[in-house]
């Protein structure tokens, strides 16, 4: 067989599957609280029909991003896009209407790279450990994709600086940050100070198992330079105002418990994972400090791609990481990515087929 070309197509594989561990999507089981506003939908539709779209926007913005510690973010410059990869293409084509070059963290989730690309920008790969301000654009995913790597707000405040000093743009893509406390310091309010230019893609569509229903936030400083809600507006006129409720409502319950539920949640499901397959030789986990709704795994000797296809006979679908290494894809050659936004039994059920085809 020939091989996905990239990420997605891998994801797009184990769509079908009842042992899917390939995206990131959230898709375990509604919460308590989460299925009582999913009962309420046609009263949630009815509300999203009647209210004036700009009042429901501007206060689903507010509850997800102050859910999160985000307040300082500027209000009248949130823009809602479908998906976050959707803010990513409008930010690629703003950026390549003035700049050439992007330098752009790694390893991260080759959808990024690619549309950069696609895009006609030039990248150039900065090392996760070692941020730097180069090119006239830098991308930072934080937290990052598979690592789990954040930048922390020291880190923050040194690259913005950098990038002021420089005139360099500072980009971030936010989209896994709802897992980890250690990103829910107010980068708006660091952002602003430094003075740089700077954009933010925040995305809800990692956190809640909403089916896909799910927003993307394109955000930049008013000096960013780029015509950011030019390009907005050739591709949406807005999103659904019934997301948008949507996205309220699932913010309200992450501010009263939800989000710490779901963080012993992954926690929970990180440690099946860890303890399911520890001793066996040669296995690693790469990211002990990770938080994130992902987990790698070092294979020791073995290839990703062997591995992947073994569970793919099971029926255990997972992600080969060669791809996210988008610079240097060898050096995730022996690395898979298992998805833990899963409910509890799968990814038990998962892990023990895993278990075997390691052994064997
Ligand atoms: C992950 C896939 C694309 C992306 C999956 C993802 N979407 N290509 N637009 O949502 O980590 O599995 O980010």
């Amino acid at each position: 067989m020939t091989l996905p070309r990239n990420l997605t197509q891998f994801e797009s594989l184990a769509l079908d599957s009842p042992l899917n561990l390939a995206d990131g999507h959230a898709r375990s089981d509604l919460t308590p609280s989460q299925a009582r506003i999913v009962d309420a939908l046609p009263k949630l539709f009815a509300e999203a029909a009647e209210r004036p779209v700009g009042e429901l926007e501007a206060e689903a913005h507010r509850t997800f991003l102050t859910s999160l510690g985000q307040r300082d973010y500027p209000a009248g410059a949130v823009l809602s896009c479908y998906s976050s990869s959707v803010a990513m293409q409008i930010l690629a084509q703003a950026l390549a209407t003035r700049i050439g070059t992007v330098a752009l963290v790694h390893p991260t989730f080759d959808n990024i790279p690619d549309i950069l690309r696609g895009a006609g920008l030039s990248l150039i790969p900065v090392p996760e450990n070692d941020i730097q301000a180069r090119g006239d654009c830098v991308f930072v995913t934080t937290p990052n994709n598979p690592t789990g790597k954040v930048l922390s707000e020291a880190g923050l405040r040194d690259l913005a600086a950098q990038c002021a000093e420089r005139d360099v743009i500072l980009a971030l893509d936010t989209s896994f940050r709802g897992f980890d406390p250690r990103s829910h310091f107010d980068h708006y309010s660091v952002l602003r100070a430094s003075g740089c230019r700077w954009a933010v893609i925040e995305d809800t569509g990692k956190l809640w198992p909403t089916l896909d229903l799910k927003a993307g936030l394109l955000i930049a400083s008013e000096n960013i330079g780029i015509p950011i809600a030019d390009i907005h507006s050739d591709i949406l006129l807005g999103i659904s105002p019934l997301v948008l409720v949507l996205v309220q409502r699932f913010a309200e319950d992450a501010a009263v418990g939800g989000l710490a539920d779901l963080h012993r949640f992954i926690a929970g499901n990180r440690e099946t994972v860890r303890s399911g397959l520890a001793g066996l030789p040669g296995v690693t986990f790469p990211d002990p400090d990770s938080r994130v709704s992902v987990e790698r795994i070092g294979l020791g000797r073995r290839s990703a791609v062997d591995v992947w296809s073994a569970l793919r006979e099971h029926n255990v679908y997972t992600l080969p990481c060669h791809q996210f290494h988008w610079a240097d894809p060898a050096s995730g050659a022996n690395t898979l990515r298992i998805a833990l936004a899963r409910p509890a039994g799968t990814l038990s059920a998962a892990v023990r087929v895993l278990r075997s085809v390691l052994t064997g």
